[in-house]
C-alpha cells in the first residue's frame, strides 16, 4: 500500500527577505510562525497593487483570500478562482496576462503533471512584468517541481503536512493576528484537514462547503465566489446572499442523493473495499463520506457528472496515488481527478468505468 504522505517537512524558498537566493529550505510546519515574518510581509504589502489566485472549490481557497482582503483591504486590485485542471489553468494563464506591477498572492493551488508548464509559463510572465510572486500553498509537490517553480517565485510555501491548510499559512505570514481571523482560519482548518468539529462549528462548515460548491454548479461562479469572499473577510457567513445558496444546495441535493444511492457499486482489492457511485452537483466531501459510512468501505469513490470529475475519500487508506495515478491530485485522504464524460444514466458506461478505476487500484494498492 502506498504510505501516507502525512508529517513530511515543508519547503520554503524565501528570495524575498533572505539573502539565500535560490535555497529550498525544508523546515518542520510548526516553525514557520517562528519565522516572524509577518512585519516584513505586512510592511511589503501596504503599498502594493495586490491580485490573488486561489482555488475555487473549497473554504480553503476561499479562506486564504479572504484573509488577504481582510488584511489589505484597499489594495485589491483584482481575485481569479481557479482549479487544478488543465483547461481551467490554461484559462488563468490568459486571464491573468495583463497584471503588472503588483503582489500576486497565490494560494491553495497544487500542481501536477498536466498543469506544470503552464503554471511556470505564467510565473515567468508575471516576473517579467515586474510582479512579487508569492504562492502559499500545502499540497504534495515533488521536489523537482518545486527547484523549477520556485526559481521563478519570491516566496514560497509548500507540501503536504499534518497541521497546514492554505487559509493558516496565509494567515501566519500575512495577517494581522485578530480573535475573529483566528476563528476563522481554525474552522477552514477543522474542514480542510478533515478533523472532528462539534456542534455549531461543523455546522457552519460543512454550510460554507456546500454554498461553495453551489456557487461553482452555477453561473457566474467567479463574481459569487469574489462576493463571497467580501463577506467572509469580514467574518460574516450568515446572511441572505449565504442563505440562498444553502437552500439551493439542500433543494438539488435530495434528488441527487437518491441518485448517488442508486448508483452505488463496490469492488474489493486487496482487501480494500472501494464503493464507487455517480450522481451529479453534490458537495465532493458529501458524497465521499456518505458513501463511506453507507458501505463500511476503505475509499469512496464519487463521479459528479457535471463536472467529469471522480473525487476521493479515504478513511485510513491513502487515496491521493489512485488520483495521481489518473493526472489528478490532492491530499492523502481527499483528492480527485477529472475523467471522460460518462453518461451516467447508462448502466454499460458506469460498469466500464468501475472496471478501469478497479484495474487501477490493482496497480496502486
Ligand atoms: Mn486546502
Amino acid at each position: 500500500m502506498a504510505k501516507l504522505g502525512r508529517n513530511k517537512l515543508i519547503y520554503i524558498a524565501d528570495n524575498l527577505f533572505s539573502s539565500r537566493r535560490n535555497k529550498i529550505m525544508k523546515i518542520r510546519p510548526e516553525k514557520l510562525k517562528a519565522l516572524n515574518l509577518f512585519p516584513k510581509f505586512h510592511s511589503l504589502l501596504e503599498n502594493k497593487k495586490i491580485n490573488c489566485i486561489t482555488h475555487m472549490k473549497d473554504f480553503d481557497g476561499i479562506g486564504s483570500a479572504s484573509i488577504v482582503e481582510s488584511n489589505y483591504r484597499k489594495n485589491i486590485n483584482a481575485m481569479f478562482f481557479t482549479d487544478y485542471r488543465k483547461q481551467e489553468i490554461a484559462d488563468l494563464v490568459e486571464k491573468t496576462k495583463m497584471l503588472n506591477n503588483s503582489a500576486i498572492i497565490i494560494s491553495d493551488i497544487g500542481i501536477n503533471k498536466d498543469s506544470l508548464s503552464g503554471i511556470l509559463s505564467m510565473l515567468r510572465n508575471f516576473k517579467r512584468n515586474n510582479n512579487i510572486v508569492i504562492w502559499l500553498d500545502h499540497h504534495e509537490w515533488d521536489i523537482g517541481s518545486v527547484r523549477k517553480i520556485a526559481k521563478t517565485l519570491d516566496f514560497l510555501v509548500c507540501n503536504e503536512n499534518e497541521i497546514n491548510c492554505a487559509t493558516n499559512i496565509v494567515y501566519t505570514l500575512l495577517g494581522k493576528k485578530t480573535k475573529k481571523a483566528e476563528k476563522l482560519v481554525h474552522m477552514v482548518m477543522l474542514g480542510d484537514l478533515h478533523k472532528q468539529a462539534k456542534g455549531i462549528t461543523e455546522k457552519i462548515i460543512q454550510k460554507m462547503g456546500y454554498v461553495i460548491s453551489q456557487i461553482c454548479f452555477q453561473k457566474n461562479t467567479a463574481e459569487n465566489l469574489r462576493e463571497l469572499v467580501g463577506y467572509v473577510s469580514d467574518y460574516k457567513l450568515e446572511n441572505g446572499f449565504i442563505n440562498k445558496l444553502y437552500e439551493n444546495y439542500l433543494k438539488d441535493a435530495k434528488m441527487n442523493t437518491i441518485l448517488l444511492r442508486k448508483n452505488m457499486a463496490e469492488f474489493i482489492v486487496k482487501n480494500k473495499k472501494f464503493a464507487v457511485s455517480f450522481s451529479k452537483n453534490l458537495q465532493s466531501s458529501f458524497a465521499g463520506y456518505f458513501l463511506l459510512d453507507h458501505t463500511g468501505a476503505d475509499v469512496s469513490i464519487f463521479y459528479n457528472s457535471s463536472t467529469s470529475t471522480f473525487h476521493l475519500r479515504g478513511r485510513n487508506t491513502e487515496c491521493a496515488s489512485f488520483a495521481k495515478y489518473f493526472h489528478g491530485g490532492g491530499h492523502p485522504f481527499a483528492a480527485a481527478f477529472e475523467y471522460q464524460k460518462i453518461n451516467i444514466t447508462k448502466k454499460v458506461e458506469r460498469e466500464n468505468a468501475i472496471k478501469a478505476l478497479e484495474n487501477a487500484a490493482k496497480k496502486i494498492y
